[in-house]
C-alpha cells in the first residue's frame, strides 16, 4: 500500500507523525493539551476528575501508536490469529493498568525506572496526586464475576505474550449492577459507567454491520433441501458498531484490540408508518435497537432464558464473526486455509450460536458445500466449559430459538441429524443414547435447545478450568461424547489469573519487598513467576518474615479504612490490635454452592460459645486465649431474583449487627458486610487477608479464581477439595493450606442420604439452627430466616453443609491456633503461598491454550 501514496504526502505524515511521550515534559505538555482543548477547561477548573481525564487521554495516546504498530505488522504478517468471545469482560480500572504495562519510555533520558512513577512526578509537579487521580475512574463492570473477570486477565496475558488477539464483547450501557445495603437487605441501584464518559474507548463509526433478526426462510426457488443455500429474509434489523478499547501488554509494545459492541438504529425507516404520519411511534420504533446492549445481565452460574438475552448473543455473534471474516477475506486466501488463520475460543455457551453462524454464512453466502463447511466450523471453535450446575447450562426453546433465527434452527437441526446417525451407526439399535446427546433435548411442554451440546459438537476441543472439574466433565454432564468422539477432544486449562494487576497493581508493598528480595529491579519475575520460588530461601530469615508481616498489616491497615467508610465513619477493628486481629475473608458472588451460609453459621457458633463461656464466669481475657481476636469479612453481589442468595445477605448483616453491638464480647469477634464488591475493591480486600475461604460444596465450583489472588498475595486459605484448590494444595504444599469436608466422590450418597435421614446432623450445627429460630438475630421477624434452616432441616440439605459443618469448626479452630500461637509458622505458610504459586498466572494459561487448543504462535515486536 505504502507505494501508491506520493513520496511527498509520506514524507509529511512522517514528519508530523504522532510521537509517544518520552519524558515528563512530553506528559506536561500532552496533559494541558488534553485539558485546555479536548476537555476545555482550565487550570482553574481542573479538578481531580478532569485531571484523570486528561492523563488517561495522554496514555491512550502512547497506547494507540503501539496500536497501529502492533495492526500493521499483523496486517503484513497475517498470522493465525485468537478471538476470544466473552459476553463478559470485568476489566475494572484501566490507568493504573496501563502505566504499569507502559514500557518505561524507548531511549528516554529519563531519570524514572518506570511510566508510572513519572507520571506520578509530573502529575504532583501539575498540583495533583497520583492516588487520588486513579481512584477517580469508575470501574469497567462489564461482568458478573469469576468468569468475566478471567476473560480480562486472559486479554493481558495474550497481549503479554504478543499472541494476536481480539476479545470480542457487548458494549452494555449498563455494568453489573451497584450494590447499596439497606437495613441489611441488599439493594440494586444501576451502574451507568458512561456517565462521565469513557476515555478509553474509541468509537468506530466507520465500522458498522447489519444484524438481523425474525422473519422466515424463503424456499420458492423450488424445493431445495435445508442443508443447500437458502435465503433468510430478516424481519428487524439493527446496527453493530464497533468501540475499541486498546488492550496494553506488560513489557512489550504489542497492543490488542477489545472490540465491544453496541446496538444502534438503521436509518432506514418504515415509510408506512411514516407516511400515516406515526413519526413519533417510528422513532420510538428504531429507539428499540439501542435496549439490545442496554444491560448486562446480572446472573453468575444461572440461565433464565429470556427472550432479549438470545438477541444479545446472536447480536454479538453475528457482529463478531462478520468483523472476522471481512478481516481473512482481505487476504485473499482459500477457505479451507480459515482454520490455520482463525482460532475462535468460546467463552462459555453463551457465543454457540457463532457456529451456526459460520456454518450459514460459508453455506448460503458463500455457496459452501455442507460438509465441506462444516470442517472449517468445527477446525475453528474450542469451547470453555465452567460449570456442571445443571441450572447454569444454557437451554433455549426450541419455538423461541425458531422465531428469532429461523435458519440458524434448519441448520441446527441439521447439524444434530448429521450428529446423530454418527452415534447410530456407532451405537446400532439404542435410541437411549440417541436422546441422551441430541442436541435438541425432548421434554414436555417445550422441547429445548442444549447448547453445551452445541458447542461440543461444533468445536473440536473441549476444556474445563481445573483438573477436578476437567475430570468432572468427562465422566458425568459429558460422558457420553467422551465415547463418541475420544478423550482427546476433551482436556483440561487450569485457570490464571495476571500477576500484574492481582500483585504488583493490587500490592505495590508487597511487589516492592518481592522485587527487592530476588534483586529483580526491572521485576522480570511479574513475567516469569517461576522465579519466586526464590522466595522459599527466606522463610528462617527472621528479618525478611517482620518485613513479609509488616507489609501484611499495612495492608490489613487499609482495609481498615475501607470498612470505616462504609460503617458511619466508625472502626470496625481496633486499629491498636490489628497484628493480633485475624482478617477472615470471603468475597465472591453470594450463591448457595458457595456457602456462604456455612461460613456465617461459623461465625454463629464462635459466638455462642464465647457467650456460654461468659455465662459460665469466665473473664473475657481467658475466654480470648481460645477465641482470639478475629474479623469475618464479607462481600459479594447476589443475582436480583436469587431469594435465597438475598436472605444470606441479610443473615450476615444481621448477624453483624448483634455481634458488633454486643459489649460484653468486648470487641474479639467482629463481622463486616463490604457493600459493592468489585474489581477496584478487590484490590484492596485481597492483599488485605490472612485466610479466606473458598468452601463451595465439593464439585460445584469449577476453579474458583480469587484463591489463586489470595495465594499470590501471602494469604492462606481455608477451603474444600474442590476446583483449583486441589491444584493449589499440590503447588503451594499441604502442609500451607487448610483443607477440609467431603470429597466430590462422596457427595451423591451423602446428598441420597439426606433423603431418609433428615434429622441426622451435628450438635454443633443444631445449635446454631436453634439459635437461628429463636429469633435473637431478627427481633423484629423471628421467622425471616426460616427458608435457611429449613433448607437444612426439612429440603435435603443440597450443598452438604450439615455433612461438613464439623470439619469446618475444626479447622477454624486450627487456624485460630496457628496464627495466634505459632506466628512464626504462620508467616512461613504465606511466604511459601506465594513462592509456589507461579503456575497459577495467566500466561502460563495463555500459553496452555496456545499450544494445545490453538495451535498460534506469539509475534513479537521488533
Ligand atoms: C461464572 O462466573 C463461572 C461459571 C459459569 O458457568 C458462569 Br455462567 C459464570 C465461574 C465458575 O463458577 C468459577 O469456578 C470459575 O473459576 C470461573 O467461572 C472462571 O472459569
Amino acid at each position: 500500500i505504502d507505494s501508491i501514496i506520493p513520496l511527498q504526502s509520506r514524507s509529511l505524515w512522517t514528519k508530523n507523525k504522532a510521537k509517544k511521550i518520552g519524558s515528563e515534559e512530553d506528559f506536561d505538555e500532552k496533559f494541558v493539551n488534553h485539558v485546555e482543548t479536548t476537555l476545555a477547561r482550565s487550570l482553574y477548573n481542573c479538578d481531580d476528575m478532569a485531571a484523570y481525564e486528561a492523563t488517561s487521554l495522554s496514555i491512550r495516546d502512547n497506547l494507540v501508536i503501539d496500536w497501529n504498530k502492533t495492526q500493521q505488522k499483523f496486517t503484513a504478517r497475517d498470522p493465525k490469529r485468537v478471538y476470544y468471545l466473552s459476553l463478559e469482560f470485568l476489566m475494572g480500572r484501566a490507568l493504573d493498568n496501563a502505566l504499569i504495562n507502559m514500557e518505561s519510555p524507548e531511549g528516554s533520558t529519563d531519570k524514572h525506572a518506570n511510566s508510572r512513577d513519572m507520571v506520578s512526578d509530573s502529575l504532583q509537579n501539575l498540583g495533583f496526586k497520583l492516588e487520588d487521580v486513579l481512584k477517580q475512574e469508575p470501574d469497567a463492570a462489564l461482568g458478573n464475576g469469576g468468569l468475566g473477570r478471567l476473560a480480562a486477565c486472559f486479554i493481558d496475558s495474550l497481549t503479554t505474550q504478543n499472541i494476536p488477539a481480539w476479545g470480542y464483547g457487548l458494549r452494555y450501557e449498563y455494568g453489573i449492577f451497584a450494590q447499596k445495603i439497606i437495613d441489611g437487605y441488599q439493594v440494586e441501584t444501576p451502574d451507568y459507567w458512561l456517565n462521565t464518559g469513557n476515555r478509553w474507548e474509541i468509537e468506530r463509526n466507520e465500522i458498522q454491520f447489519p444484524v438481523t433478526f425474525y422473519g422466515y426462510v424463503d424456499r420458492q426457488d423450488g424445493n431445495r433441501s435445508t442443508t443447500e443455500p437458502s435465503q433468510w429474509i430478516g424481519g428487524e434489523r439493527v446496527i453493530a458498531m464497533a468501540y475499541d478499547f486498546p488492550v496494553p501488554g506488560y513489557k512489550t509494545t504489542t497492543v490488542n484490540n477489545l472490540r465491544l459492541w453496541k446496538a444502534i438504529p438503521t436509518t432506514e425507516f418504515d415509510f408506512a408508518k411514516f407516511n400515516s404520519g406515526d413519526y413519533k411511534n417510528s422513532v420510538a420504533e428504531q429507539q428499540k435497537a439501542e435496549s439490545i446492549t442496554a444491560c448486562l445481565y446480572p446472573n453468575d452460574n444461572f440461565e433464565a432464558g429470556k427472550e432479549l438475552r438470545l438477541k444479545q448473543q446472536y447480536f454479538w455473534c453475528a457482529a463478531s464473526l462478520h468483523d472476522i471474516l471481512r478481516r481473512f477475506k482481505k487476504t485473499q486466501r482459500k477457505w479451507s486455509e480459515f482454520p490455520d488463520q482463525v482460532a475462535i475460543q468460546l467463552n462459555d455457551t453463551h457465543p454457540s450460536l457463532a457456529i451456526l453462524e459460520l456454518q450459514r454464512v460459508l453455506v448460503d453466502l458463500e455457496g459452501l458445500k455442507w460438509d465441506e463447511a462444516w470442517d472449517i466450523v468445527t477446525k475453528t471453535f474450542a469451547y470453555t466449559n465452567h460449570t456442571v450446575m445443571q441450572e447454569a447450562l444454557e437451554k433455549w426453546p426450541v419455538s423461541l430459538f425458531g422465531k428469532l433465527l429461523p435458519r440458524h434452527l434448519e441448520i441446527l437441526y441439521d447439524v444434530n441429524w448429521f450428529f446423530l446417525q454418527m452415534v447410530a451407526k456407532k451405537y446400532p439399535n439404542n435410541a437411549e443414547i440417541l436422546s441422551s446427546v441430541s442436541i435438541i433435548e425432548e421434554v414436555n411442554p417445550e422441547r429445548q435447545v442444549r447448547m453445551a451440546f452445541l458447542a461440543i459438537v461444533g468445536s473440536h476441543k473441549v476444556n474445563g478450568v481445573a483438573e477436578l472439574h476437567s475430570e468432572l466433565i468427562k465422566t458425568t454432564i459429558f460422558k457420553d461424547f467422551v465415547d463418541i468422539f475420544g478423550a482427546s477432544k476433551f482436556t483440561n486449562v487450569t485457570n490464571g489469573i495476571t500477576p500484574r494487576r492481582w500483585l504488583k497493581q493490587a500490592n505495590p508493598k508487597l511487589a516492592q519487598l518481592i522485587k527487592d528480595t530476588l534483586n529483580d529491579p526491572d521485576e522480570n519475575y511479574l513475567l516469569d513467576m517461576t522465579k519466586l520460588t526464590k522466595l522459599a530461601d527466606y522463610v528462617d530469615d527472621k528479618d525478611f518474615r517482620n518485613k513479609w508481616n509488616d507489609v501484611k498489616l499495612q495492608n490489613k491497615n487499609t482495609l481498615a479504612d475501607l470498612m470505616k467508610k462504609f460503617n458511619d465513619g466508625k472502626d470496625v477493628v481496633d486499629r491498636e490490635k490489628l497484628d493480633d486481629t485475624l482478617f477472615d475473608i470471603q468475597v465472591k458472588r453470594i450463591h448457595e454452592y458457595k456457602r456462604q451460609q456455612m461460613n456465617i453459621f461459623g461465625v454463629i457458633a464462635r459466638y455462642l460459645d464465647i457467650k456460654e463461656l461468659l455465662s459460665e464466669g469466665k473473664s473475657i481475657e481467658e475466654i480470648e486465649k481460645v477465641y482470639p481476636r478475629k474479623v469475618s469479612i464479607f462481600g459479594g453481589k447476589s443475582a436480583p431474583g436469587y431469594y435465597m442468595a438475598k436472605l444470606i445477605i441479610k443473615l450476615i448483616n444481621s448477624v453483624a449487627d448483634v455481634i458488633n453491638n454486643d459489649e460484653s464480647i468486648n470487641g474479639i469477634l467482629k463481622v463486616f458486610f463490604i457493600p459493592d464488591y468489585n474489581v477496584s475493591k478487590a484490590e484492596i480486600i485481597i492483599p488485605a487477608s490472612d485466610i479466606s475461604e473458598h468452601i463451595s460444596t465439593a464439585g460445584t465450583e469449577a476453579s474458583g479464581t480469587s484463591n489463586m489472588k489470595f495465594s499470590m498475595n501471602g494469604g492462606l486459605i481455608i477451603g474444600t477439595v474442590d476446583g483449583a484448590n486441589v491444584e493449589i494444595t499440590r503447588e503451594i504444599g499441604e502442609d500451607n493450606i487448610f483443607l477440609f469436608g467431603n470429597l466430590s466422590e462422596k457427595v451423591e450418597d451423602l446428598r441420597a442420604a439426606h433423603r431418609y435421614k433428615s434429622d441426622d446432623f451435628p450438635e454443633s450445627l443444631d445449635r446454631v439452627l436453634s439459635a437461628l429460630e429463636s429469633g435473637i438475630f431478627s427481633p423484629d421477624n423471628s421467622n425471616e430466616f426460616k427458608p435457611l434452616w429449613d433448607s437444612i432441616r426439612y429440603h435435603g440439605d443440597y450443598y452438604l453443609v450439615s455433612d461438613d459443618f464439623e470439619s469446618y469448626l475444626a479447622t477454624q479452630k486450627l487456624i485460630d491456633e496457628t496464627y495466634h500461637y505459632q506466628r512464626e509458622d504462620w508467616v512461613k505458610k504465606s511466604i511459601l503461598s506465594v513462592a509456589n504459586i507461579g503456575y497459577f498466572n495467566s500466561d502460563r494459561c495463555i500459553e496452555d491454550y496456545a499450544e494445545t487448543i490453538w495451535n498460534v504462535e506469539p509475534v513479537v515486536p521488533e
